[in-house]
This record gives structure tokens, C-alpha cells and sequence, in this order.
């Protein structure tokens, strides 16, 4: 391996489209863990960087299902199996329309550094398909999770690859997945994880990711001598699994939240936002958040063709704490600067790469305590991992198990985080520590395992 420069020079010179999100996330990385790579002539030597960045293997396969009217539908299903020094690949599944190799290659990358932070054995891995769950029936949601399975199943185990949830996939669609697995293996084994609780769930995996998010901003608040978030107002974007958990447990240490987002447009709720009637508009009922204002005709609804290119009204509203909770780079260096105008102090991400490469830098050059999808959202894949364990041994933790462990599971990694970013001479810099951690153990297990 060359120094970094070359290695940029080479992901620039094959860059497409499609990879655009892919080469966002490895640029990040490879800027991070220059100090290392520069200090420990070792990952060099081993050519890591190089074996990290390509996937060990990409599955592309057709998915053939009947909709309600009898017509055939084809669409396009993906495993990314990116690296597995540290265990069995893991990672979710999105069924979105926009998905494509790039995409689950991003999400893939980011899970191999987000699952090696955990300290967990756990390789990185992300997959799904360009299916519209959108306006389908349950019927409909049911036949595509079955042929996707009828692909899928010759490629995971519960020792090779678990797949999870992700947009567009929740528990719903994991126990269709898992018993489309069943019927065709005869195994009745936690191949999947997120599972609904009666046939192996864990308990707390569908809140884990909104609330790990908040369990790391307290934690990091605390060592960066910040206020806590109690009485703050919160911003938070999305309307689903990770926003919707992350609004709850704000609410109940006391925060206010005073917004949510869909792919529509944005709720501005000032007196705090009603989380049971966004449960039911949202789980429930899988409407548009339009629906709030009916209810709440004093709350605002801002649809997102009325606010200007390139910015976003719910990073526009005053906050203390903003948790952006939806897609990768909803958050632009215009919201950025919005944010810092308006005083925020923190921000966490729980959606994956929810932030610009430029409003990163924003933060991080106006020392707002900014902590990175890789560290902030391992919740989710943490009790992914409870959820392996338990079914391995055959046993149910309680809620307050699950809980305990991962919020003591969180505030270790904004341990490392915190401490790697000193030793490496950037305090303060969750990205760099987070990214320098993350590559080091699993650059070390590639080491030790050989070529
Ligand atoms: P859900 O499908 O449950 O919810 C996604 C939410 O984001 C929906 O409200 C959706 O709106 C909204 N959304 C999707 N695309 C856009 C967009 N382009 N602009 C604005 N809003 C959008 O997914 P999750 O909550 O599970 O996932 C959210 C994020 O968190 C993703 O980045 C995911 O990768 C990440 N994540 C998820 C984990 C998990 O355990 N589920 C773990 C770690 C990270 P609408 O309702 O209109 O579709
Ligand atoms: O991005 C993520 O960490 C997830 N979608 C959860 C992965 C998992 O295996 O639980």
C-alpha cells in the first residue's frame, strides 16, 4: 500500500455514481486513520486498507413475486458480505426503491468499523432490494420477504451471515424472512435477528437503536462537561424504528422534542411532540405525517418542496440537541450552519451517515459534541448481538437485562471513542476516535488471521 494520497487518487480514478455514498464513507476513514497507518508501518505492510475496501463478496440475485392482482413483479435482492475478521457477518437488510450496490456497499463498509467498536463478535455486512414496501399489502410483504429468501437462504447462518432490519424492514418482515428460512431448511436456528419476541426475539431490539443514541449523547455530554440533555429542547428527524425510540426515551428523561420528519415533510410541534399519536400514524397505520396537523392544528407542517434546495426545516428549528434519525445525508453544511446559528450543542447521529462530509467538518470546527453513526447507532446491532447470544444458549434475558447491558455496552464505546481520539492527538473528535478504534481491532484480527 502507498501513502494516503495515492490510495485517494486510486478510489477517485474508478469512481461511478452509484459509489458515490460508498467513496464518502471510506474517504472518512481513510483521512481518520492516517495518524495510525502513518505511526504503525504494520497495516501497511499487511496491505489492509486495500483488503478492507473490497467486499469479500457482493450476491446480486432476481426476486420474482405475485402482487395482490395476480401480476408478476421482478426486482433486484443484495447480500454485501464485506468482512468477517471478527465473526459471522451482520448487518440489516433495506428494502427501499433507491437501493443499489453502492448503497449497501456504504452501509456494509460502515458496519464492519460500527461492528468492531462494539468489542463484539460480529463481522460487517448489509444487504436488501430496490422493493417498494410502500402501499403493499400484507400479503404482498409477505410473498416478496419469501421469494428474497428462496435467494437468500443458500448464502446466511447463523454462523455465516445474520441479517437484521433496516429501513423499510422491520419485525414484520424478519418473521416472514425467517419463516420462508424455516420452511425451506428445516432449521430452526437465529439466523436472523429482530425477530418478533414469541419466536426468539430479544426483548428491547426494536427500541435499542433510539435508545442507545440517547444513552451515547448523555454519556458524552457528561465527559465533554456539557448540560445534560433534561428540560432541552430536541430536534429529531425520521419517523420510524431508530426516530420514534429515540423520541421516546428523550421524553422520559426529560428532554422535549420538538419535531419528526417523514419522507414527506416535517412536524414542528413547539410544546413537544405527541409520540402515541406518532406511533399510530407512523407504525400503525404507515401514513404521512400530514395526519399530525389534523390533531394538532396548531403544530406546523412543512412539506419539503417548500423549504430552499439543500436545506432542511427541521435542522432550522432551535434546539439544544439535534438527532438526525432518517437517511444519509439529510443533514447538509447549510442545515449545519443553521444548527450552529441557532446554538445547538450537540449532535447525534442515529440514522447512518445522516451528515455531509462538509457539515461534519462544520462541527467539528465549531467544537459541537458530534457523535457519528458508527458509534452513536451500534445499539441496534449490540442487542442484535443479545439476541445471537440468547438464542445460542436457548434463553430469554428480561427487559432490564437488555437495557442494563446496553447502556453500559454504549457508554464503553464513547469510552474508546473518547480516549483513542486523545491518544491520537485530536481530543474532542469523535470521528477520528471512533474511526481509528473501529479499524484497529478488526485491521489486527485481519492481521492475525493472515491472507
Ligand atoms: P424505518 O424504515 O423504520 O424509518 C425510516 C424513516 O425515515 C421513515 O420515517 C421514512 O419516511 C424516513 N425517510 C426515509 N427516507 C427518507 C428521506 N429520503 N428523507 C426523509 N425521510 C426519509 O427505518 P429505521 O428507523 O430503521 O432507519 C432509519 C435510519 O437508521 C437509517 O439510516 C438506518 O440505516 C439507520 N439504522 C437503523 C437501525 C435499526 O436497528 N433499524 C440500526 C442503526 C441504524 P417514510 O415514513 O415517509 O418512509
Ligand atoms: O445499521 C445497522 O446497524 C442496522 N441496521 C442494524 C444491524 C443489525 O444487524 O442489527
Amino acid at each position: 500500500m502507498n501513502n494516503i494520497q495515492d490510495e485517494i487518487k486510486k478510489f477517485e480514478s474508478s469512481k461511478c455514481e452509484e459509489n458515490n455514498v460508498f467513496y464518502q464513507a471510506m474517504e472518512e476513514v481513510i483521512f481518520s486513520i492516517a495518524p495510525l497507518l502513518e505511526s504503525d508501518e504494520k497495516y501497511a505492510r499487511h496491505a489492509i486498507l486495500d483488503r478492507l475496501v473490497v467486499p469479500d463478496r457482493i450476491i446480486k440475485f432476481k426476486v420474482t413475486w405475485l402482487n395482490d392482482k395476480n401480476e408478476i413483479q421482478v426486482n433486484t435482492g443484495y447480500r454485501v458480505q464485506f468482512n468477517n475478521a471478527l465473526g459471522p457477518y451482520k448487518g440489516g437488510l433495506r428494502f427501499h426503491p433507491s437501493v443499489n450496490e453502492g448503497i449497501l456497499k456504504f452501509l456494509g463498509f460502515e458496519q464492519i468499523i460500527k461492528n468492531s467498536l462494539t468489542g463484539l463478535p460480529i463481522g460487517g455486512a448489509k444487504g436488501g432490494s430496490d422493493f417498494d414496501p410502500k402501499g403493499k399489502s400484507n400479503f404482498e410483504i409477505m410473498k416478496f420477504c419469501s421469494s428474497f429468501m428462496v435467494e437468500l437462504h443458500k448464502y446466511i447462518g447463523s454462523r455465516i451471515d445474520v441479517p437484521a432490519g433496516d429501513i423499510g424492514v422491520g419485525s414484520r418482515e424478519i418473521g416472514y424472512l425467517f419463516g420462508e428460512y424455516k420452511k425451506i431448511t428445516s432449521s430452526y436456528e437465529g439466523v436472523l435477528t429482530g425477530k418478533p419476541f414469541m419466536f426468539g426475539g430479544s426483548l428491547m431490539r426494536p427500541q435499542a437503536t433510539g435508545y442507545g443514541v440517547v444513552y451515547f449523547t448523555q454519556t458524552m455530554l457528561e465527559i465533554e462537561g456539557k448540560e445534560s440533555l433534561e428540560g432541552k429542547t430536541c430536534t429529531v428527524s425520521g419517523a420510524g424504528n431508530v426516530a420514534l425510540h429515540a423520541i421516546e426515551k428523550l421524553q422520559e428523561i426529560g428532554a422535549i422534542v420538538v419535531s419528526c420528519t417523514d419522507s414527506r415533510g416535517t412536524i414542528h410541534d413547539p410544546r413537544g411532540v405527541d409520540l402515541c399519536l406518532l406511533k399510530e400514524i407512523k407504525l400503525q397505520k404507515r401514513g404521512s405525517l400530514e395526519g399530525y396537523i389534523r390533531v394538532y392544528p396548531e403544530a406546523k407542517y412543512i412539506p419539503f418542496e417548500e423549504y430552499p434546495e439543500g436545506a432542511h426545516a427541521v435542522w432550522d428549528i432551535p434546539c439544544y440537541a439535534a438527532f438526525p434519525c432518517a437517511t444519509q445525508n439529510e443533514l447538509t453544511d447549510i442545515d449545519a450552519q443553521n444548527l450552529i446559528v441557532n446554538g445547538c450543542v450537540s449532535v447525534s447521529e442515529g440514522a447512518n451517515m445522516p451528515s455531509t462530509h462538509k457539515a461534519i467538518n462544520d462541527f467539528l470546527s465549531h467544537k459541537i459534541c458530534f457523535a457519528p453513526a458508527k458509534a452513536a447507532n451500534a445499539g441496534g446491532v449490540i442487542v442484535s448481538e443479545f439476541e445471537m447470544a440468547q438464542n445460542a444458549s436457548m434463553s430469554k434475558w428480561s427487559f432490564e437485562k437488555v437495557d442494563e447491558k446496553l447502556k453500559l455496552a454504549m457508554q464503553q464505546i464513547v469510552k474508546r471513542v473518547a480516549l483513542t481520539a486523545r491518544d491520537y492527538g485530536v481530543e474532542g473528535n469523535y470521528v477520528d476516535g471512533a474511526n481509528i478504534a473501529g479499524f484497529k481491532r478488526v485491521a489486527d484480527a485481519m492481521i492475525a488471521e493472515g491472507i
